[in-house]
């Protein structure tokens, strides 16, 4: 099977509501998606880029650059083989969001071709996963305990809660007080913080938090194993670990005893095994994060989400969370899960009528 081209398609996404976290506000979610084409079929990914370099150094203009110019140039010529795409991308180093979208459009088209699905694939071990969902900062406690009431009142089995200095231990303590004393509760700092705020973090632990994610920068994996002997909360990676090299090199420093596994930091889905394998291993609980995808990059993170080690509840929330109208069938939550996909591939495609409507723009790079 010949790759014919690949098609660059932005589209723009208004968010539901504002999402804030500590590094900027999201207000319309900016995507690249990729469309590798076949004679006889095509496969679909989602580049999780955001638009600016906040979270991480990519952002999609970037990404949609580097796979134009280097990334789909590179590409075999002949056979659908997404474990070949990785190898033949490697001697490019980082843009790793880009990689992975590419290399999760051609497993896509391969699994299409042999009617596996993406859970199966990746050796799903269960049919529904428990979503959690990540709540922005908002403007005031009342406004954040609204937002919590309406999630849980959705299903939403656990809440993560974004915070920054300032927004911290006050929403934190609001939220622990208000509800239910099982609630699920943990907080994403976003690399907000730095060891000189130990003391402060550590007041964190009256709350029964299930883990900080990323309290501080993502090259600090020193001083996370440091800040993990000062906390008695479990310290959780996501910005820290790019590579299952990060996640061998986090657990025998002892930088985190949790990791946020989200396939587009690390280079695509395969790497994503690598380090849940490598992690369930060691004993260590893994997750699935998100990057506010639509029913595209969803989909194929559902189906992570089902993996073995995934023993806690992933961001991997609803379609209504994020988009008012998704560009896919929507995910939607019964009894606080969503269902993993078990049609072909990513087991869901673009709605043609939808797509068009939010397409920005649409680029043909020929192979
Ligand atoms: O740090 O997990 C994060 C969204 C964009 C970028 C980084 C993060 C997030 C989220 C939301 O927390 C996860 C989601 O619901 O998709
Ligand atoms: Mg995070």
């Amino acid at each position: 099977t010949k790759i014919s081209g690949v098609e660059l398609r932005r589209i723009a996404m208004p968010l539901v509501a504002p999402f804030r976290t500590s590094f900027g506000v999201e207000t319309i979610r900016d995507v690249l998606l990729v469309r590798v084409v076949t004679a006889d079929r095509e496969g679909w990914a989602e580049c999780a880029a955001m638009s600016e370099p906040r979270y991480c150094s990519e952002y999609v203009d970037g990404a949609q650059d580097v796979l134009r110019r280097f990334l789909i140039p590179a590409l075999p010529k002949d056979g659908l083989d997404a474990q070949a795409v990785g190898r033949l991308l490697e001697p490019f180093t980082g843009h790793r969001m880009a990689k992975s979208a590419l290399e999760t459009a051609v497993l896509d088209a391969q699994l299409r071709g042999v009617g596996e699905s993406f859970g199966g694939y990746l050796g799903a071990a269960r049919d529904r996963v428990p979503c959690g969902v990540s709540v922005g900062i908002t403007d005031s406690v009342p406004a954040l305990l609204d937002a919590v009431a309406g999630y849980l009142a959705e299903g939403y089995v656990r809440i993560k809660l974004k915070i920054e200095p300032g927004w911290d231990v006050e929403p934190v303590r609001a939220v622990r007080e208000r509800f239910d004393d099982d609630l699920l509760l943990q907080v994403d700092a976003n690399a907000a913080y730095t060891l000189a705020d130990a003391q402060h973090l550590a007041q964190l632990d009256d709350f029964r938090l299930l883990l900080i994610e990323q309290p501080l920068a993502d090259d600090d994996l020193v001083q996370h194993a440091e800040l993990a002997k000062l906390l008695r909360t479990p310290i959780c990676l996501d910005e820290s670990i790019k590579s299952a090299a990060d996640a061998a090199a986090a657990i025998s420093l002892g930088s985190c005893s949790v990791i946020n596994i989200k396939p587009a930091r690390v280079g695509g889905y395969l790497e994503a095994r690598r380090i849940h394998d490598l992690a369930r291993a060691h004993g260590i609980p893994v997750w699935c994060g998100g990057m506010l995808e639509t029913g595209i990059g969803r989909a194929a993170n559902v189906a992570l989400a089902a993996l073995p080690g995934c023993t806690l509840p992933g961001d991997t929330s609803g379609s209504s969370r994020y988009f008012a109208t998704d560009i896919t069938q929507p995910f939607v939550l019964t009894d606080g899960h969503l269902e993993v996909p078990t049609g072909p591939g990513l087991g869901v495609e673009p709605l043609p009528d939808v797509l068009n409507e939010v397409t920005t723009s649409s680029e043909w790079i020929p192979l």
